[in-house]
This record gives C-alpha cells, structure tokens and sequence, in this order.
C-alpha cells in the first residue's frame, strides 16, 4: 500500500488561519514512513509553515525525487500540485516548472542520495541559476529506502548499524550551496520545529534559490551510537548561530531584546526577519565568513545550525533571464504571435 487517505472528520473547533483554512487543510496522506522517522517531522514543519503563511494550498507546487524524503510530499499540502520525478532529477523540473509559471511557491523536497550522489549536477546547477524555490534536503546520511548504505553526506569515521566504518570525506551540501552562490542558505534538525518553521517561511518568503539542509535521523538505519546523524549526537552537538521570527506584512518592529542580539531583515514580500544571535560574531549576510565559520566549526564536531547566510538583493533566474511576467499557459495569441512584419525583420536578420 502506497498511501493512506485521512479520514475526512475534523474537530469543528480546530483553530483556521485567514484563509479559513485548519491544519487539516495542508496535510496529506497519512505516513508510511518507519514511525519516528525524521523525514515526517519536516512534513509536519511544512505543514504547519504554509498555515502560519496562510498560503493558498493550489498555489505551492511540490517536487521531489526518489527516496523515503522524496515519498514525503505525499504525506502533506495534499491539495498542492506535486510532481514525483526519478532520482536526483527533481531540480531540471522543478527549474522547468519555474520557468513556465512563476507565480506558484516551488517546494523541493530531496533526500541526501538523491542530492548529493545521483543528483549532485542538477543540485549545483539549480541553486547556481537562482531559481525561485525552496529546497530542502532531509538529510539522514544514509539511503533509507535501499536499506541504509552510506550516503554521500556520511561523515569520515561514522559506523554503519552493523559496525562497518565510512571511510571517505563526507559533502556537505550547506557549503556546496554557499559556493554556488544560494542566496538564502539555513541549516536546522527534524527534531527542533522551532527552529524549523520559521525557517521554511522564511525561505518560502526569499526570492532567489533558498536551500535549508534538514538533518533528518533514519530511525531504521542511522540512530545508533557511533552515527553522527542520530538524533542523540545531533542534540549534543547543536550550535545554533540565530533564532528566527518571521514577521509579515507591517507587523511593528518591537525592541524587546538588548541592543546588538537582534537584527532585522525585509523580506521581498515585505515579511520582516527577526534574527536573535546565539553566536555574537556571526554574520548572516556574509558569505565567505559563513564558509570560514563552517568548516572550522565543522573541525571541531559541532553542527552549526540556524540561518547561515542570506542575500536581501538576491535577483532570481526570471530577473537574470528577463522573461515574461505571465505564466506561459496564460499568454494568448496577440502576444504569442509578434505578427508578419516582426517575422519577416527578424527572418531578414537571419539572412
Ligand atoms: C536511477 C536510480 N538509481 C538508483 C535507485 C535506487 N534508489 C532508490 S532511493 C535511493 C537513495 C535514497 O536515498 P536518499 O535520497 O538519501 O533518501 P532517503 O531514503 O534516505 O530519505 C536509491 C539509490 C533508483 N531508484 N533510481
Ligand atoms: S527507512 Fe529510514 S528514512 Fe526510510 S522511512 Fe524508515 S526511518 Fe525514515
Ligand atoms: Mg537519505
């Protein structure tokens, strides 16, 4: 059995947004995914983003690949457009997808195999153009739906269920984003929703490619004690570098925190970002120093957590290529057609 319809009764009481909408509303199938598995707390975070965003369900599109993070959109905003592509291959149509009609919200949900091995190339290249999206990679280190090899992400020294240890470097997809050039780069754990929601907002609320790396532990397969994607080792070694509070609209800015802890960012769509620092020295809209501070964090066993680097002038890939503001599906025939005279200057052109 591939999926689970929800039963359609729901407490007349549940609270809804300003749509009208309850929780309910952005769910999906019910999971078949192993219980405790992280991927479904992600799910939950999406869900509970788009209510908070008060987001029209028709108007997210969700992508994926293949993989046990890939099954997920499934399992939420059951009443969004979703496309299951074939591994690694979600980036070029979700791209695609983008390019055709810019006026939806681009939910990509990836596995670790899915983004750094098969889909490595598309990975760069999607984030590299700048494409309108939101990418999240639920990162559990291993294949989980082919029954827990080592994924690309595994870190050098971590041991498999059975003992066996990774002994190559590991990628890490944060970095790699940093590098080509993402311009709203976020990492958090499946298990902390508060940071994960407004961190998914936020990002849905970004204009350019916006990349949140999610350590996502595969209870199955990843969770003993010599795993570095457990949710035990990940709770130790959790440097956050920010808390976030997403404010939208004209929300009043209110100095509750003491001076210098607190920085703001607008947002293209107006949503304010309010960024309380954990780390005093970090700067979020540095990019080469979010790269320095990773890897040395990174040397010393600490998985920095939080958002990483973002690009409040960030243009995405319709600026860059100039395109039409309509969706390509709403272009009639007048603007479609340039007429004869158009054709032949520009047939002449060609000559
Ligand atoms: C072209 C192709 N190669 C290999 C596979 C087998 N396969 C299915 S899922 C998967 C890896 C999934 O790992 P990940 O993306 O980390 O997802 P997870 O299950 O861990 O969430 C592989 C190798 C496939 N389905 N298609
Ligand atoms: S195998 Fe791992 S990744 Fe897949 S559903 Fe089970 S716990 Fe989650
Ligand atoms: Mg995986």
């Amino acid at each position: 059995m591939t999926y689970l319809a929800k039963p359609k009764f729901r407490h007349p009481k549940l609270p809804t947004n300003e749509l009208g909408y309850t929780r309910r509303d952005y769910e999906g199938a019910v999971s078949t995914l192993c219980a405790g598995c992280g991927h479904d707390s992600i799910s939950a975070a999406i869900v509970q983003a788009c209510f908070e965003l008060n987001l029209p369900p028709h108007r997210v599109a969700k992508l994926s690949g293949i993989g046990c993070s890939s099954k997920t959109p499934t399992y939420f905003l059951g009443n969004s457009h979703g496309f299951n592509s074939v591994h690694g291959r979600m980036p070029s149509v979700l791209t695609g997808a983008n390019l055709a009609n810019r006026d939806l919200v681009y939910l990509g949900v990836s596995g670790d195999g899915d983004s750094a091995s098969i889909g490595l190339g598309q990975f760069a290249h999607c984030i590299r153009r700048g494409v309108n999206m939101v990418y999240i990679v639920e990162n559990n280190g291993v294949y989980g739906l082919t029954k827990g090899q080592f994924s690309a992400t595994a870190d050098k020294g971590s041991k498999s269920k059975r003992g066996v240890g990774n002994m190559d470097s590991p990628i890490d997809l944060v970095s790699m984003a940093l590098l080509m050039g993402a311009s709203f780069v976020a990492r958090s754990f499946s298990g902390d929703k508060a940071q994960l929601v407004p961190l998914i907002k936020a990002a849905i609320g970004h204009r350019g490619s916006a990349f949140i790396d999610c350590i996502s532990p595969c209870v199955a397969f990843n969770n003993h004690p010599d795993s570095t994607k457990s949710f035990d080792y990940v709770r130790e070694h959790n440097e956050a570098v920010n808390y976030l509070d997403v404010m939208e609209g004209r929300a009043p800015i209110t100095a509750d925190y003491a001076p210098g802890t607190v920085r703001h960012v607008t947002q293209h769509d107006g949503s304010v970002l309010r960024l309380r620092k954990l780390a005093p020295d970090y700067d979020p809209t540095d990019r080469l120093g979010a790269m320095a501070y990773l890897q040395e964090r990174q040397a010393a066993g600490e998985i920095v957590t939080g958002l990483l680097y973002i690009d409040e002038r960030a243009e995405d890939l319709h600026d860059r290529l100039n395109t039409a503001e309509k969706p390509l599906n709403r272009l009639g025939e007048a603007e479609l057609c340039p007429g004869s005279r158009a054709l032949d200057a520009l047939n002449a052109q060609l000559r």
